[in-house]
């Protein structure tokens, strides 16, 4: 069936929609609705159905094989380092250009190398914006209460409440390297309010959050002439006969040579997994995703953490062809945009925490009430339109342009027409132990980010995503300046 006709369910049950408001569901309802659907449960029906029984034991069998995978370099490689550092970062998203930035600015010599270009990352497409509690009725308190029961209670205490505390100098740090954030009328940060949030805290720019702030944080590393090694992919970390950190291998991908780096201190902050389409979902991830860090840091030893915990953002497109998987930022819930099943019907609270809604997201597709393409695709849609009645005619333009732009390319106007989603996998919840200075347990060994684990337990609470890196990357980079000063 076309899509268009297809879409006509939801023109036609909009006007009683709008006026539907829905029950949050009781605690036990929740857990029940999770644990039933949720991909990361073992008994969950989604994976039964497409793996067969023995479907748990896959992705546990694909990521065991990933981290224990046969080294790239090979015995008797030259060791003789090509360049040598105080500080070598690794990856050019957020938090490692706030790595080193921070690291520069305390002093230490630093390289960063990155696999693709610098800012090619998730980093730079985040779109819903940044958890913050800057607005007067807000407070780093009640940030740490939602993000401890958006994770499901399995956070780590202490990296969450050094992130919730710092969140405001952030914002002040980002600011002034100038980083236009929405304001409002009188010129105040503009908040907005997030799925599982008890206060507006989201700090955005448009719906180009990440990319703004990458903009901002390319130009810096750029200005401070921090030296790159870009289109290196690091595929082994060094070490000495103690078990410390000592720098890096990496396959230059121009020429397949490898590259020594010589380092006092090494922070990685590749980012996260989703590229490996773990059970077998499309992703919202870039295409530099794979899990590099995780590797590496497990090969010297490190423990990781919640690893077996991913995020599945609820809306990923599933039409046309060329957008699977793309995010459809969670944003557009925010103001107010309904998810709506084949019969025209809401079945979820949109701003529940993300496991819950895209739990229920697949609940109604494996239940028979999603919509499917002619291509066999299922999913539900998200009825963007409602925003034109919150805020007057044309204002998705206004309030979305990325992503009004981006599905323009397909002949889809969202401003009118309802979007085919279905979750996406977005985000690697669990990863390398850290503490609060970004430390593994391996000495001079630093992770920042995405790769690491334990801050957001086992569920992020979105926007958390891009506060995480700016926090984590300023102190992993001024812990490991002042580790390579002191040697
Ligand atoms: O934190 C995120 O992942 C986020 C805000 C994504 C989005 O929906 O825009």
């Amino acid at each position: 069936m076309d899509i268009h006709v297809l879409q006509q369910v939801v023109h036609k049950t909009r006007d009683a929609r709008r006026k539907q408001t829905l029950p949050k569901l009781s605690l036990a309802e929740r857990d029940t609705l999770i644990k039933k659907y949720h991909p990361d449960f073992r008994e969950h029906a989604y994976r039964t159905i497409r793996f067969g029984p023995n479907a748990g034991d896959k992705t546990v069998v694909e990521l065991a094989a990933l981290l224990e995978g046969m080294s790239q370099v090979p015995d008797d490689l030259d060791l003789t380092p090509s360049y040598v550092t105080d500080v070598l970062v690794v990856g050019g998203g957020g938090a490692g250009c706030a790595a080193a930035l921070h690291a520069h600015a305390a002093g230490a010599k630093v390289i960063l190398a990155t696999k693709l270009r610098l800012g090619d990352s998730n980093s730079v497409m985040a779109q819903g914006g940044m958890q913050i509690s800057v607005a007067p009725e807000d407070s780093p308190v009640t940030h740490f209460l939602d993000t401890l029961k958006g994770g499901l209670m399995h956070n780590d205490h202490q990296l969450l409440k050094v992130m919730v505390e710092e969140g405001p100098a952030i914002a002040d740090w980002l600011i002034k390297l100038g980083v236009l954030f929405d304001r409002d009328q009188d010129g105040n940060l503009h908040v907005k309010k997030g799925g599982g949030s008890s206060k507006p805290r989201l700090l955005t720019c448009s719906d180009y959050t990440g990319l703004e702030i990458m903009r901002v944080l390319k130009d810096e590393v750029l200005n401070q002439k921090i030296q790159l090694l870009e289109f290196c992919a690091a595929v082994e970390l060094l070490s000495d006969d103690q078990g410390r950190c000592t720098g890096a291998v990496f396959k230059d991908l121009d020429n397949g040579r490898f590259v020594v780096v010589s380092a006092k201190a090494v922070i990685l902050a590749t980012g996260g997994i989703g590229r490996l389409h773990i059970q077998g979902f499309p992703t919202s991830n870039h295409f530099g995703a794979t899990g590099d860090g995780l590797c590496l840091a497990y090969r010297m030893g490190a423990k990781l953490v919640h690893i077996d915990t991913f995020q599945y953002h609820p809306s990923g497109a599933v039409y046309p062809e060329q957008l699977i998987g793309a995010l459809v930022t969670e944003g557009i819930r925010s103001e107010g945009g309904h998810l709506v099943n084949a019969k025209g019907d809401r079945f979820v609270n949109e701003l529940d925490t993300r496991d819950v809604v895209s739990s229920s997201i697949i609940r109604e597709c494996e239940e028979g009430r999603g919509i499917r393409t002619m291509a066999g695709r299922v999913g539900v849609w998200l009825d963007t339109p409602l925003l034109d009645v919150e805020h007057g005619p044309g204002t998705v333009q206004k309030h979305f342009p990325a992503m009004v732009r981006q599905f323009e390319r397909f002949g889809i106007d969202i401003s009118k027409d309802p979007v085919l989603i279905y979750p996406t996998l977005h985000y690697q919840n669990g990863g390398v132990k850290i503490d609060t200075n970004a430390e593994t347990g391996i000495a001079n060994l630093f992770v920042a980010g995405e790769a690491s684990g334990g801050l957001h337990g086992r569920n992020r609470l979105m926007g958390n995503s891009l506060l995480d890196l700016m926090v984590f990357g300023k102190r992993s980079g001024l812990t490991a300046a002042a580790r390579a000063q002191s040697m």
